[in-house]
């Protein structure tokens, strides 16, 4: 079936129907960008004649995807996340809002309400005996290189199955999640585990579209961080931990080169304990 019925006055003006243009109430730019997301769709039907078994599939595929609550990780696999990051970047760019580390995707699975600690946390609640000591050791400075004490930093981060607490019902509430605020000097601190990368569920809605377009759901080690601080701008970051098979094949597209970070192994488990209680890493 080869029919053209896009560019009709009749299918026009329906359009106009459809997204409320003759009625007096509603929202005028809900109407504007249904009406434009639908000239979309409908043009899109036209042009790739589109059958009604297609179109019913992808209805099922939506309803599956909201049914698992997968709206929020199919968005950044295709690009959505990072396409508004690179939005705010151009807007910071015109602003001359330069310096500073830079942003990149929140992703779907943080949750408000960590643990609060001042200057140090420890992340894990300990019951992952098989995971890799982890220390992580920053300090928060403005774009002029001054320190912020006080400095609101949220992190998290999966666990070494690739688990996040929350959404992984085998782990406890809030672990690998955290909020420390900064010391004196702008410095936190945290013990926790060193996380493995994620993969997008296996035969989840997410995933069955991911492949369909021949790509995988996998990213590379990573964590998550907020930070925040009274009169500065909000960071939404992750650092990647290099060597990671995933670093520049991340399905999120979240990697930045300036993000991806080299861990420092060190071999006695007392000294790393003793160096990350001091802060130093060097
Ligand atoms: C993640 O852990 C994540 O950070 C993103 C962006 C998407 C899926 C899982
Ligand atoms: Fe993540």
């Amino acid at each position: 079936m080869t029919v053209k019925i896009f560019d009709t006055p009749d299918v026009q003006d329906f359009l106009k129907t459809v997204a409320g243009f003759d009625q007096a109430g509603g929202d005028e730019r809900a109407k504007q960008i249904m009406h434009r997301l639908l000239s979309d769709l409908y043009k899109l039907i036209d042009d790739f004649d589109v059958t009604p078994e297609e179109y019913w599939s992808a209805v099922s595929l939506l309803n599956a995807l909201g049914h698992e609550t997968q709206f929020g990780l199919l968005s950044p696999g295709l690009g959505f996340d990072h396409y508004l990051d690179m939005r705010q970047d151009a807007a910071d760019a015109e602003a001359r809002r330069t310096g500073g580390t830079p942003r990149t995707i929140e992703g779907p699975l943080y949750v408000a309400g960590a643990p609060e600690a001042e200057g140090f946390a420890r992340m894990d609640d300990g019951s992952d005996p098989d995971a890799e000591v982890m220390w992580l050791t920053g300090q928060v400075r403005d774009v002029d290189g001054t320190p912020i004490a006080g400095a609101k930093v949220e992190v998290w981060h999966c666990d070494s199955k690739g688990g996040y607490s929350f959404f992984d019902p085998t782990q406890s509430e809030y672990n690998l999640r955290r909020t420390i605020f900064t010391n004196g000097e702008g410095r936190y601190r945290a013990r926790s585990i060193i996380p493995s990368g994620y993969g997008v569920p296996e035969g989840a809605p997410t995933d069955q579209v991911l492949k369909a377009l021949g790509r995988h759901g996998e990213r590379p080690a990573h964590i998550h961080y907020f930070v925040s601080a009274p009169g500065h701008q909000h960071l939404t970051t992750q650092i990647n931990l290099a060597g990671d098979k995933y670093t520049w094949d991340d399905f999120a597209f979240a990697t930045r080169e300036e993000l991806v970070v080299e861990g420092k192994r060190i071999e006695d488990a007392a000294e790393a304990d003793r160096r990350g209680l001091e802060g130093v890493f060097t």
